[in-house]
């Protein structure tokens, strides 16, 4: 196949016009194509490809994080992972992904779905939109995607195999080792932290033992406990919405780790929404409607997790851990629910830290999100984001001592009205 070489607005209907596939997707004269290009994440280029019988979404990866620039290679392998993740996470949970029209390895390109009219979640969320459904699917798309990833699932031998398959996607995992683990635990060189009004607090955490420790505790688990097949990048950004559906993609960052990895990155994500509307609302309280329904969201989106992932362990539990014939064929039924119950305690203190420090990296590192972003005074941008960062602390170090969302609602109340 051809050496690798960047698509642009101009290249791409001849490079890609001869593809059968596309031709019938898209329109079989490419010289009718319209081609937008619309990246606005970290890595990669994105266009959005229109003819005349319909539409496709291109995605090729960079030799480099696009972000940063050439400066910073990063492999195109990346893509081959977020291929393979998107085809086991639409089997695993169908029609929460895109489906996937054209993948070339050697271009490090993906055509699939165009998804029209959704718009990614964090934009909505920063706009003020309540979306009936997230909770409830996203919920669901974790428990089905971790569950059946992992060994109380999948026969050994592929669990195995794909274990080895994505043990290589190493620079991806690397960047989140950094930037999300220990970075913004000190003065590291690709921090950016834009207000600041945050010194204080930063140094503060920077000075924080038990929170450093924490940290690298939950490194900890984020390298050796291979349990299940991540998303690895999953947060408001990584989801596109209407008021009816809801789609989760990039799962470029795809690796097996912890089960609460996922989920806890999720979460804070509403968590960190939360706190930014208060940099959004036209009038003080006018966002209260919006606050509520984010509280309810994650609620609703761990209560589902729960509830399906107990659902699958009950009836779908056909790995090698937890087996029925060690539990139910004994006559002892309850065994399997008393491990489930330490299963489901061990997920949820796991990801009360991989939330907390989710919180801080998205405020000191150097991948922030538009929540915050987007509130340009920065005195009004400060307070909310000093309202997440100890939010975020109060995760990290006492997520052994946290029982319910009910208690957190209050922390995360009180926080608000300091
Ligand atoms: C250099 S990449 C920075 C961040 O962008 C991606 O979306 C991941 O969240 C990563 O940590
Ligand atoms: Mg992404």
């Amino acid at each position: 196949s051809q050496v690798f070489t960047a698509l642009s607005v101009e290249t791409l209907p001849d490079r890609l016009g001869g593809n059968a596939v596309l031709k019938a997707k898209i329109g079989a004269d490419s010289s009718h194509w319209n081609v937008r290009e619309v990246g606005d994440g970290n890595l990669n280029l994105v266009f959005i490809v229109t003819g005349d019988q319909g539409a496709a979404i291109v995605k090729q990866a960079l030799p480099y994080v696009r972000l940063v620039g050439e400066s910073w290679p990063l492999p195109l392998k990346r893509s081959f992972f977020e291929y393979h993740a998107l085809t086991r996470q639409a089997a695993r949970d169908p029609g929460m992904v895109p489906e996937i029209y054209v993948f070339d390895e050697a271009q490090a390109l993906i055509v699939m779905e165009y998804l029209t009219p959704h718009v990614i979640l964090r934009r909505a969320l920063i706009d003020g939109r309540a979306l009936p459904r997230i909770g409830r699917d996203l919920g669901l798309f974790a428990a089905r995607t971790l569950f059946r990833g992992s060994d109380l699932s999948m026969a050994t031998r592929e669990k195995k195999a794909d274990l080895a398959l994505f043990a290589d996607n190493v620079e991806l995992c690397d960047i989140t080792e950094n930037l999300v683990f220990s970075d913004p635990y000190f003065e590291a060189a690709l921090n950016r932290h834009t207000t600041p009004q945050l010194d204080p607090i930063v140094a503060e955490l920077r000075a924080d033992r038990d929170l450093k420790v924490e940290a690298q505790r939950l490194k900890h688990l984020f390298s050796a406990k291979a349990e299940t097949l991540c998303h690895g990048d999953l947060h408001t950004g990584s989801v596109m919405v209407t008021d009816d559906e809801t789609r989760v993609i990039d799962p470029e960052f795809a690796f097996y780790g912890p089960i609460s990895f996922d989920v806890g990155m999720l979460i804070a994500n509403f968590w960190m929404s939360y706190f930014s509307q208060a940099g959004h609302e036209t009038a003080p309280g006018a966002r209260d409607g919006m606050r509520a329904y984010l509280l309810d969201t994650i609620e609703t989106l761990w209560e589902t997790f729960r509830a399906e992932f107990a659902h699958l362990w009950r009836t779908e539990r056909k790995g090698i851990l937890y087996q029925a014939s060690l539990f139910e064929d004994r006559g002892d039924p309850l065994a399997a629910e008393q491990a489930l119950a330490i299963v489901i305690d061990e997920i949820w203190r796991e990801m009360l830290g991989f939330a907390g420090i989710e919180i801080h990296r998205r405020i000191l590192g150097l991948a922030h999100n538009a929540d915050f972003e987007t509130i340009a005074d920065p005195d009004r941008r400060a307070p909310c984001e000093t309202r997440a960062l100890k939010l975020g602390r109060h995760l990290a170090v006492n997520r052994q001592r946290i029982h319910s969302l009910r208690d957190i609602r209050e922390t995360v109340e009180r926080l608000e009205k300091e």
